[in-house]
């Protein structure tokens, strides 16, 4: 037996509304940018929702999450990390009242959490910008957005304010670099967009934040409020000074968004950047005033590390969201993505060392194909053992991190039941600890079953973590 992790450690699993609602036109609910998306990444925008799309069923969280949170508590989870669709709340996102049957369902769900003992983990804008925010207004890049995303935080602090102790202002907010429509709701081209029209974007963003933990903090004060950074840690590939320096640059780029969040300023480093690259952000009165409003912790997602290189023929690998050059030293997942477990334990150290806030990893996990088989009872399992191994090896570092110092608040395992992928919108990569019947046919019976790594996870969470190898 290993040593356990703190005591009220946060031991979960993490999903977002558009990847498992489904339900996408039901209880008043308008379209997002999701509904849009049938290949996510890989694809191309509709006009409307077609039937390819995974998303518009999921896995029909909608009707069936009180089979689902069942399961979690069954497992023992502590938080459980999901997101508000912000186009059940304001179907059109610019309307002045809210969409009652859309809060409606959300106080059902967090109300079945809680019954549990389930402390809801909630993140307020999770790649699902209203559509029509995004046709009328090319979403972020259009500063009337602080606007909308204040009246739909504030309609969510002062409806869930007594239930949701945990907040997320945007998933990824690092990810509108690289993925400006889905991140971001930005119509433009990503090829026809120009930096400085992105980084204007970004700045509308980090105002609306800052906006929102203000808020919170007027609104709720027990309420923690984190910002939600996609961490991918970048190695120099060789000695070299310059590839030191390209991988830090490359960091930069991340660390940015976390900065600005901690310490409530634009960093030297960016501004250098803005300087030397003819960008000029339109900062108006006040902005520097809001970004002051910091945050309390600050979550991340991880699975993976990449290297920097300036070498033009080290071409950059598949990744989540972001690529980067691959490492030779480490294996990868059937969807390419290199598996570094020490990579969460240095990401760990690294955001404390810069920060010095507790932290919350809220997103790990293995997407793999799964086979459903019979066990020796003829119930429907999936003998996951590569799942488990790479859960464990994980939090074996996120341990080590604790024993470095760390203050570390907690883990939500991405997608803790089987959900639609963001990057590729397929069922077939599946996280989940749970197995759900869908396919990418859009066949199956939609029925839940318990994988092996559902007992270990559990058991996991009973023994504090001390039984990780
Ligand atoms: C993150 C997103 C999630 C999630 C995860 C796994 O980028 O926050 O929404 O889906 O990555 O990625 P994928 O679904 O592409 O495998």
């Amino acid at each position: 037996m290993g040593k356990s992790f703190p005591d009220g450690f946060l031991w979960g699993g993490a999903i977002a509304a558009n990847q498992c609602e489904g339900a996408y036109d039901e209880g008043g609910k308008g379209l997002s940018i999701q509904d849009v998306l049938p290949h996510g990444l890989k694809g191309p925008v509709t006009d409307a929702p077609t039937n390819d799309n995974m998303k518009l069923i999921g896995i029909d969280f909608y009707h069936r999450y009180k089979e689902d949170i069942k399961l979690f508590a069954e497992m023992g989870f502590r938080v459980f990390r999901t997101s508000i669709a912000w186009s059940r709340i304001f179907p059109n996102g610019d309307e002045e009242t809210p969409n009652e049957a859309g809060l409606q369902f959300y106080d059902d769900l967090f109300d079945e959490c809680h019954k549990y003992g389930i402390e809801p983990l909630v993140t307020i804008s999770h790649y699902e910008t209203p559509l029509h925010l995004a046709r009328k207004y090319n979403g972020w890049a259009n500063r009337q957005m602080i606007g909308f995303y204040e009246r739909y935080v504030r309609t969510l602090f002062s409806r869930y304010g007594g239930k949701i102790k945990y907040w997320l202002t945007f998933n990824e907010i690092n990810s509108v670099l690289h993925s400006p429509f889905m991140s971001g709701g930005i119509c433009t081209p990503k090829e026809e967009l120009s930096e400085q029209e992105l980084y204007q974007a970004v700045h509308h963003e980090l105002v609306a934040s800052a906006l929102a933990t203000k808020l919170a903090h007027e609104m709720i004060p027990d309420a923690k409020v984190g910002c939600m950074i996609l961490s991918m840690p970048v190695y120099p590939l060789t000695p070299n000074p310059d590839d030191v320096i390209a991988s830090l640059q490359a960091e930069h780029k991340n660390d940015f968004f976390g900065d600005v969040h901690v310490r409530g300023r634009y960093p030297g480093y960016m501004l250098r950047y803005f300087r030397e690259n003819g960008i000029t952000l339109q900062i108006e009165p006040g902005d520097m005033e809001i970004l002051k409003h910091t945050v309390d912790f600050v979550s991340f997602s991880y699975y993976m590390s990449v290297c920097g290189s300036v070498d033009p023929n080290q071409k950059a690998g598949p990744g989540n969201i972001i690529g980067g050059v691959p490492n030779p030293h480490l294996p990868a997942s059937e969807w390419g993505w290199q598996i570094d477990p020490q990579g969460l334990r240095y990401t760990l150290n690294r955001y404390y060392d810069r920060y010095q806030k507790p932290l919350f990893i809220v997103e790990n996990g293995l997407g793999a194909m799964d086979e459903l088989i019979l066990d020796e009872n003829g119930e429907p399992t999936v003998q996951d053992d590569y799942r488990i191994q790479y859960i464990n090896d994980h939090l074996v570092q996120v341990r080590e991190a604790i024993e470095d110092g760390v203050p570390v608040m907690g883990y939500t395992a991405w997608g803790c039941i089987d959900l639609v992928s963001a990057s590729s919108a397929e069922l077939k990569k599946r996280y989940g600890f749970i197995y759900v019947d869908r396919h990418d046919d859009g066949s199956g019976t939609l029925n839940r079953y318990k994988k092996k790594s559902f007992h270990w996870y559990q058991n996991v969470i009973r023994t504090n973590g001390a039984c990780l190898d």
